[in-house]
């Protein structure tokens, strides 16, 4: 069995990897060349030595380097996990955040169709793009409408559509994880949670005086990335192609997640404080995502609850910073 993991070198390609090669999966994964060589491997560089673990060049942008990946390898799975996933940046780079995000998953489209027809394809769609929508009991799901609020909710309602249309059209299988926010000591530290962790794990130390932030008033619904690649699996793993939404089922406000934050670190939350620039052009205030679907289909369920995750990032972060873990 062959699993090829486009983004290999992010948080849930890297907890994928991992996933796939217990299972005694080959994994091929792409990655995108980068000018600080250790920026493209430091999640996948303790995979390095696994004879079953293979890295490739290649981009969503360039439909040449896909092409000869997807002949070359013919994969039996296929997780196209490669983006640009910062919402905040998306603002500032909508046009390549669009190219990559939309365009780049007709280019992987195209060529599963022309190339590899039976494989399998997991589509990393994702619960920005519900934005505005929530459905009155104040949940979102699989059938709650589409309202984006950034060009990277606009471009994943894009991919996600046309994947589904691939799907009906040519009769491929492929399928739709709507993943809510996941996080991990993997993250990247621009991403809230883990900008919380870092700064507050250095406030503890008497290395930073404060943590700047933007809207503390968005609610998240935020599970662990390693509970959701597992649900990456099960989705592709299922007999029938379809769209499942993965999450919690709770949601906490960035506030509220400081706090979770500030109790465990036993840091004053008084060294918080807010600045425009963080704020986004459009804000989305509010996710909290309904999985029952995915829950009673596959038997999916979640390991890690929100003070786990959060100790978890504050254990790792702190092992960082006294230099007792030297990387992920
Ligand atoms: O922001 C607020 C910010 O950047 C979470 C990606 O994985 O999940 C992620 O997108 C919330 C937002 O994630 C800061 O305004 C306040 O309301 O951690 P984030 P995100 O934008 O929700 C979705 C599901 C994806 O698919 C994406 O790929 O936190 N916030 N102050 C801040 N956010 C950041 N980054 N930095 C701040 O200073």
């Amino acid at each position: 069995m062959k699993a090829l993991i486009t983004g290999v070198s992010g948080q849930d390609g890297s907890y994928l990897s991992e996933l796939l090669l217990s299972k005694g999966y080959e994994v091929y994964g792409m990655i995108r060349r980068h000018s600080v060589a250790e920026n493209q491997t430091v999640r996948i560089e303790h995979l390095e030595d696994n004879d079953m673990f293979h890295t490739f060049y290649g981009d969503m942008l360039d439909s040449y380097s896909i092409n000869k990946a997807l002949i070359e390898i013919q994969p039996t799975y296929i997780y196209n996990l490669a983006a640009q996933s910062h919402v905040r940046v998306s603002f500032d780079i909508p046009h390549l955040t669009t190219s990559i995000n939309a365009n780049g998953v007709l280019n992987l489209l195209e060529s599963i169709r022309q190339n590899c027809p039976f494989a399998r394809l997991y589509q990393a769609s994702s619960s920005e793009m519900f934005g505005l929508s929530i459905d009155d009991d104040k949940f979102q799901r699989e059938t709650t409408p589409f309202k984006p609020v950034s060009p990277y909710g606009c471009a994943k309602a894009y991919a996600h559509n046309i994947s589904n249309h691939y799907r009906r059209a040519y009769n491929l299988f492929i399928s739709n994880g709507i993943l809510f926010n996941h996080e991990s000591p993997r993250r990247g530290s621009n991403f809230v949670t883990s900008k919380v962790v870092k700064a507050l794990c250095l406030v503890k130390l008497g290395k930073q005086k404060e943590l700047v932030l933007g809207n503390m008033d968005a609610y998240r619904d935020w599970g662990h990335s390693k509970d959701y690649v597992e649900a990456m699996t099960m989705i592709l793993e299922h007999h029938k192609p379809d769209d499942f939404v993965v999450s919690t089922m709770e949601t906490h406000s960035v506030r509220d997640m400081c706090n979770v934050v500030c109790d465990y670190l036993k840091v004053d939350p008084d060294c918080i404080r807010t600045d425009p620039k963080f704020y986004r052009a459009e804000e989305l205030p509010y996710l909290k995502g309904d999985s029952t679907k995915i829950r009673t289909t596959l038997g999916w369920e979640p390991k890690y609850n929100f003070e786990q995750l959060m100790h978890e990032m504050c254990d790792h972060w702190l092992d960082i910073l006294t230099g007792y873990k030297s990387n992920r």
